[in-house]
């Protein structure tokens, strides 16, 4: 089965500053790299506050909304777009539950976190975030042109 660079789905990942903190970024990255995503861009970032409410902006209703952005800023957060079939869906489900509490043993949140202020990764929810966080964090030439060898065992 064929299937081409240029049709394939995109998704922002972000691990936060409890997860950078915490030494969680080769765990969590390692789970999109077993599972035969492919990372296109990545970089670690301190974001401005102002930064951070542009990234939640659909929250800004929500009684967390401040505190939430507060801790985004909080310390490096690793920015990251992965590559795949299906890496929107599939991305959120590698997540987990927003609450850890909820989320399954096996999920990225249901191994790994406790409370739902500090769950440690961000992932867009659907193909129009995908692309508006995309924009937000990485100009266009950061995306990573490249063939992975591994992509024709994957598809
Ligand atoms: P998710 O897409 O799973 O990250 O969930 P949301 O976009 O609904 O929420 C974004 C972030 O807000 C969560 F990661 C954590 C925080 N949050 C709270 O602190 N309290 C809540 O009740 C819900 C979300």
């Amino acid at each position: 089965q064929e299937v081409h660079a240029a049709e394939m789905e995109r998704t922002f990942i972000a691990i936060k500053p409890d997860g950078v903190q915490r030494g969680l970024i080769s765990e969590i990255v390692s789970r999109f790299e077993r599972k035969g995503f492919k990372l296109v861009a990545i970089k670690l970032v301190v974001p401005s506050k102002e930064f951070a409410q542009k990234h939640y902006h659909d929250l800004k209703e929500r009684p967390f909304f401040s505190g939430l952005c507060d801790f985004l800023s909080s310390g490096p957060v690793l920015a990251m777009v992965w590559e795949g079939e299906g890496v929107i869906k599939y991305g959120r489900k590698l997540i987990g539950a927003t609450d850890p509490a909820k989320s399954e043993p096996g999920t990225i949140r249901g191994d790994l976190a406790v409370v739902v202020g500090r769950n440690i990764i961000h992932g867009s929810d659907g193909p129009e975030t995908a692309k508006d966080e995309i924009a937000l964090w990485f100009t266009p030439k950061e995306l990573v042109s490249y063939t992975s060898n591994e992509e024709k065992w994957v598809y």
